[in-house]
């Protein structure tokens, strides 16, 4: 079952592919394979397919694209390498000249519940971000050491051009006309900080490194989600060969955050590592499932383990829905997620994990049903409730690599 459950969870990004074809029960003719008008002027982006459909939606984003490929690309897994570079091809499309990368590629509003090559309204390249630069940079950089691929080290180099030149940040918020998914992030020292510790690694070339140090914060090891990616800088330097005090300094902050992991998860009554219940509060808990996971490759202690599978304990059904929150497996699971293939099809995709409990009401499903309960309560297994039962590429990479470190520990 467990290579079963690991290969499912895998090909749920193949089938999220955009550009191509798909064969198979959930697969379609090739989607979205026109240009794309870059909003703000009249110019068009003419090579723009491929990459993965984000989530239950069509648009195709490249901050929380970066982080799905980094947790590709830290699993080891050959198959998720491979996948790893179908996003980072596009990416590379999503470059300007100039090294800035473009924010997101998508229509202007989501489409109705239909597959997605019957979305054929205008593909819109939305304004460039720090964000996403940095982001690009730092999965350039890093992937630039498993494949023998110049382009992603001369483009990770560019967009670090780009950043040097561009100091402030370039905030991005959806622009007139657009209404799909935002990824908006103001800060955006998390994200260089992840490009220059990537870059170091992939060059150690020691001007990165310094870039880095002005960068660090020791908070990187406690945050994590797609607007906070410092914990991948980390992570690249514990990889790396590098003798700079940063990487113990990076080793201690994943072991103390470790230690507060332990103890959240042993006053929490299923295990998880959660304090409170966010939009994608499942990825926090394989999220930090895999940080437990490193404390015991680096520490050897099994307390560290035992945690670790605690938190896939939590999603396959140790929670307080008594439900597995991966479509297609255990006695229970998902059969509505907010995903528009399923919906059109009339069946859940296998190999999805959604999104799990939000307190925070995000959604009119949420606000009507959800008022008064517990946080962990706070979900259901409905189409409507999209910040509770939606699922996405980058939940899904955070759960393989937890998948394929829990394999390698046992
Ligand atoms: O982390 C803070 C928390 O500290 C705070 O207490 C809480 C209440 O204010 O907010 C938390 O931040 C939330 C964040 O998700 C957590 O990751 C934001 O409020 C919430 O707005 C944010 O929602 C994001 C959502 O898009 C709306 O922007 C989700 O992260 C993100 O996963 C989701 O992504 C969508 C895309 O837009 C469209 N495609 C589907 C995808 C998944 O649903
Ligand atoms: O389907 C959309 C989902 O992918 C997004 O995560 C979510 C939040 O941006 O929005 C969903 O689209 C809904 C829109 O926001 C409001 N009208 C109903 C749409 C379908 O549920
Ligand atoms: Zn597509």
């Amino acid at each position: 079952m467990y290579k079963e459950l690991l290969d499912s969870v895998l090909k749920m990004l193949t089938l999220q592919r955009c550009g191509t074809d798909i064969p198979g029960p959930f697969g379609h003719p090739p989607c979205h394979t026109g240009s794309a008008l870059i909003w703000g002027n009249d110019d068009y982006l003419e090579n723009c397919s491929g990459g993965w459909h984000d989530a239950g939606d069509y648009g195709r984003y490249v901050v929380p694209g970066a982080k799905a490929v980094m947790d590709l690309l830290l699993s080891g897994h050959p198959e998720a390498l491979i996948e790893a570079q179908w996003e980072l091809d596009w990416m590379l499309k999503m470059q300007r000249c100039d090294g800035a990368v473009y924010h997101k590629l998508s229509c202007r509003a989501f489409p109705q519940f239909i597959m997605p090559e019957q979305e054929t309204a205008q593909l819109v390249a939305s304004p460039v971000s720090t964000a996403a630069t940095a982001d690009f940079a730092g999965v350039m950089a890093f992937a630039s050491l498993l494949f023998d691929e110049k382009r992603y080290l001369t483009s990770a180099l560019m967009a670090n051009d780009f950043l040097r030149v561009n100091s402030e940040v370039i905030a991005f918020s959806n622009p007139e006309g657009i209404v799909t998914g935002e990824y908006s992030d103001s800060c955006d020292k998390d994200e260089r900080f992840f490009a220059s510790c990537a870059l170091y690694c992939a060059t150690m070339n020691h001007c990165f490194l310094k870039q880095a140090r002005s960068l660090y914060d020791i908070e990187y090891a406690s945050q994590g989600d797609w607007n906070c990616v410092g914990i991948y800088g980390l992570l690249c330097l514990i990889h790396s060969k590098t003798k700079a005090l940063l990487k113990s300094t990076a080793k201690a902050d994943i072991m103390s955050r470790a230690d507060i992991l332990v103890s959240i998860s042993d006053s929490n009554p299923f295990g998880a590592a959660l304090k409170n219940y966010r939009w994608g509060s499942n990825m926090e808990v394989s999220d930090n499932g895999c940080l437990l996971a490193d404390a015991f490759i680096l520490s050897g202690k099994a307390i560290y383990r035992e945690c670790a599978k605690k938190q896939l304990d939590y999603i396959l059904g140790n929670n307080p829905q008594k439900m597995s929150y991966i479509t297609g497996f255990g006695e229970r699971s998902p059969m509505h997620p907010h995903h528009r293939p399923s919906e059109a099809l009339g069946k859940p995709m296998p190999g999805m994990v959604v999104g799990g409990p939000n307190q925070y009401l995000n959604d009119p499903y949420a606000i009507e049903h959800f008022k008064g309960l517990e946080p962990c309560m706070c979900y259901a297994d409905e189409l409507a409730s999209y910040s509770t039962n939606e699922v996405s590429v980058y939940w899904n990479a955070s759960l393989f690599r937890l998948l394929t470190m829990l394999d390698v520990i046992e």
